[in-house]
């Protein structure tokens, strides 16, 4: 006797019988497998293939799980450089780099000192974000060598000599009684005083603080 119930079990009746289907099978003879795609449970693009009461997804690039509902984490491996923020997105990702990088992965250290903000030849050190200047010997200071420092500040000039602030340097005016060392023989550099009692002197330091001797004073 031929197997009236093909995917099923038989259970006979009174003059009839019934069939019993397995599980993914239908129809009165338990013949027609069930279409477990029909429903579309593949989410995101994933493709279905019907089984034997079941499905099987195959995903698009990106997505995983029994019904490609899992957005793989691309970020999982930390692509991004320390500091930057990643996007996941489908299957790729996006490196939000923190101020001062640059690059796909954050990965490139902004050149701060390409715009020359040391100023006054100060040297330049890129940093993150911003910039060191080493003002040294520049005769300048401030965080971009942009302050000309005060060289009268220290009251060089003594016997009431006038200072004159200069670039790394300062310049006193001394009354004739008085002279300094000088670092500059440039006298003549600076015109005389209208008042013949002072003459101006460039450099040197401890200006005006000894008594001229004679044939120092006057010259020029
Ligand atoms: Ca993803
Ligand atoms: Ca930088
Ligand atoms: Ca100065």
């Amino acid at each position: 006797m031929p197997n009236i119930c093909i995917h099923g079990l038989c259970i006979n009746g009174q003059g009839s019988y019934q069939c019993y289907c397995k599980p993914g099978y239908t129809g009165d003879s338990c013949d027609q497998d069930i279409d477990e795609c029909l429903s579309s449970p593949c989410k995101n693009g994933g493709t279905c293939q019907n089984l034997e009461n079941n499905y099987e997804c195959t995903c698009i690039e990106g997505f995983e799980g029994k019904d490609c509902s899992i957005n793989i984490n691309e970020c999982a491996s930390n692509p991004c450089s320390a500091g930057s923020t990643c996007v996941d997105g489908i299957a790729s990702y996006k490196c939000v780099c923190q101020e001062g990088l640059s690059g796909p992965h954050c990965e490139i250290n902004i050149d701060d000192c390409e715009s020359q903000p040391c100023a006054h030849g100060g040297r330049c050190t890129d940093a993150l974000n911003g910039y060191a200047c080493d003002c040294a010997g520049t005769g300048y200071t401030g965080a971009s060598c942009e302050l000309n420092i005060d060289e009268c500040a220290s009251q060089p000039c003594r016997n009431g000599g006038s200072c004159f602030d200069d670039v790394n340097d300062y310049r006193c005016a001394c009354y004739a009684a008085f002279t300094g060392e000088s670092r500059s023989t440039s006298r003549l550099a600076w015109p005389k005083d209208n008042n013949v009692s002072r003459q101006y002197i460039y450099g040197g330091k401890e200006m005006c603080c000894s008594i001229a001797k004679a044939g120092q004073q006057g010259n020029g």
